[in-house]
């Protein structure tokens, strides 16, 4: 397992160019980090590799200045050369083991799940973690599956010892109860970046979340 998958808790934001745009990407970040965001996952599904490289270097420097996390979706090879702490796959991307073998022993492999079979195939995969979603309905991914709820988040909580980062429709409002059904982390692209003040609703979702005894440490 990566080293670092140990930090997949708690916030886990995007730098989402549909939102941002490539020329955005750097101010995303900004507020993202200057907010108090941990992990960063940079998601550029229409660009051209050589522009999400450039993205990806810039975003590299803004998480090492604050200790964030940094990863990039997709493309394994972006984030080796980038210098990313790791990479999130899609069912359909690089297998894990192609992943792994690129990326080596400490670097983060995050792996998308829709139900129960991916997730535990995930885990025996050597994945370092999993997505699972869309919780609830999105807007952001135009793919995305019907929404999952939260009984099965329970279900898959109850089968692998990853950590589990839900992602679809997620909101500062909702997301005390997605991590009660039991996940680790809440991944949330609209909610965040189609706020006006980026900066003040990380913080405001951060403050929440690490509210002393708000979520007591999991046991798994
Ligand atoms: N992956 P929002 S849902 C990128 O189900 C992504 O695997 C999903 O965006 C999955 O927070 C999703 O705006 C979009 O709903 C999440």
């Amino acid at each position: 397992m990566g080293k670092d998958a140990i930090k997949i808790r708690g916030l886990y934001a995007f730098i989402d160019a549909a939102y941002v745009g490539m020329d955005g990407v750097e101010e995303a970040v900004t507020g993202l980090v200057s907010g108090g965001a941990r992990i960063v996952q940079l998601r550029a599904k229409d660009a051209a590799p050589r522009d999400i490289l450039i993205a990806a270097r810039v975003i590299r420097e803004a998480a090492t200045r604050s200790g964030a996390l940094f990863i990039v979706n997709d493309r394994a090879d972006i984030a080796m050369i980038a210098g990313a702490d790791g990479v999130h796959l899609g069912q359909d991307d690089l297998p894990v083991a192609e992943a792994r073998s690129l990326l080596g022993p400490d670097r983060i492999i995050g792996l998308s799940t829709h139900d129960v079979k991916e997730a535990v195939e995930a885990e025996a995969l050597g994945a370092d973690y999993i997505s699972l979603g869309p919780i609830f309905p999105t807007r952001t991914k135009k793919d995305a599956q019907a929404p999952r709820g939260l009984p099965l988040l329970s279900e898959v909580r109850s089968a692998v010892r990853l950590p589990i980062v839900a992602i679809g429709g997620i909101t500062r409002e909702n997301m005390e109860e997605v991590f009660k059904a039991g996940a680790d982390s809440v991944a949330i692209i609209s909610g965040i970046l189609m706020e006006q003040d980026i900066k003040a609703r990380v913080a405001s979702i951060v403050s929440i979340i690490e509210r002393p005894g708000a979520y007591q440490s999991p046991p798994w």
